[in-house]
């Protein structure tokens, strides 16, 4: 079952990084270790394993600082799915937030959220998460202004609800005012270029047509067709051990599709590399432009109206950033 969607159409503009302007924001070379939030849907498909794995290498080589991690799935299992990632990568103390009311809730048929919940860390089924919005405002406001950097590999319910927030115990700016002041830029997986529709877009379209609206600073999309073309995870099942990234993954390379996959498709994962790593070493970033959501949820491209938006595109050969992506997936699972 494929459950993100098809694009439509082919990446027609691919401007060099040396004709961009305003990209400071977008670039992460000279960051000296992002400071992340991870927002994730942690189902129905599972390169959110390997999303939140890389995550945990580059944050165990200093490349990035794990700020918060929150649901944007209400499906009682991925809150907890979360918690055995961070707990196995030995940080137990990273905030975990349930997804916020009215987000989309459900999983994969597989049900191998579950089975690595109870492999791993049975007892966080039962424990009760903080909505994604308390943690978002709780963990911003103690952050340097400018600082804080969101990516997104699901559905956009919390940052929509989170630009909708009020003033509350932890701040006294709305959420908007919250983001312009903490936040440098959203790495959103969403979507497909020059024009589709895709899954994290679609299955929530309200949510995904009031965050664009709102969101007040740069957004950086890796499209359906960056993480189509990226295969992984097989050798990571292949390598095996105790460990929920190995046996995620092999579970899922077995029972996830009927069709017989050797490796999975890695849109989740280029997102927090492009958020932890200069995307420019990996992608061509094309933009600034204009993301367009419709209200049906499917989406377009406007080159000719600076909105602050930038999209990648292809630069290597895939197998380039598939070799990436896995070695930084191994190492995460050989700790
Ligand atoms: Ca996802």
């Amino acid at each position: 079952m494929k459950m993100k969607l098809l694009l439509c159409g082919a990446v027609v503009f691919a401007y060099s990084a040396c004709s961009m302007q305003s990209t400071d924001t977008v670039k992460s070379s000279d960051r000296g270790g992002a400071k992340i939030i991870f927002d994730t849907d942690m189902g129905p498909d599972y390169d959110d394993i390997g999303a939140i794995s890389v995550l945990h290498a580059l944050a165990d080589s200093g490349e990035c600082e794990i700020l918060a991690t929150v649901a944007s799935d209400g499906h009682p299992s991925i809150a907890p799915t979360i918690e055995v990632f961070n707990r196995y990568f030995g940080r137990d103390s990273i905030p975990v937030g349930e997804a916020v009311q009215g987000a989309p809730d459900f999983t994969a048929e597989n049900g191998w959220n579950d089975t690595l919940i109870n492999t791993f860390a049975p007892d966080v089924r039962t424990k009760d998460y903080p909505d994604a919005v308390t943690v978002y405002r709780r963990v911003l406001a103690s952050q340097p202004d400018n600082s804080v950097t969101i990516v997104t590999v699901g559905f956009l319910s919390n940052i929509s609800a989170l630009l909708d927030s009020q003033p509350d115990e932890y701040s006294e700016l709305n959420g908007v005012d919250l983001i312009k002041a903490k936040v440098n830029q959203l790495v959103a997986m969403a979507g497909a270029f020059p024009e589709g529709r895709e899954f994290n877009v679609i299955k929530h379209a309200s949510a995904s047509v009031n965050a664009i609206a709102k969101w007040p600073q740069p957004i950086l999309f890796s499209g359906f067709e960056i993480g189509v073309q990226i295969l992984t995870g097989g050798k990571v099942a292949e390598q095996g051990g105790d460990n929920p990234v190995s046996t995620g993954y092999a579970y899922n390379l077995r029972t996830y599709t009927k069709d017989g996959e050797t490796n999975r498709n890695s849109w989740d994962q280029t997102a927090v590399l492009c958020a932890a790593r200069n995307p420019e070493d990996y992608f061509y970033v094309n933009g600034p432009g204009k993301f367009i959501v419709h209200e049906d949820g499917s989406n377009a491209w406007d080159p000719t109206t600076d909105a602050g938006h930038y999209f990648i595109s292809h630069k290597y050969p895939y197998n380039y950033v598939s070799d990436t992506i896995e070695d930084l997936m191994l190492k995460a699972a050989s700790r």
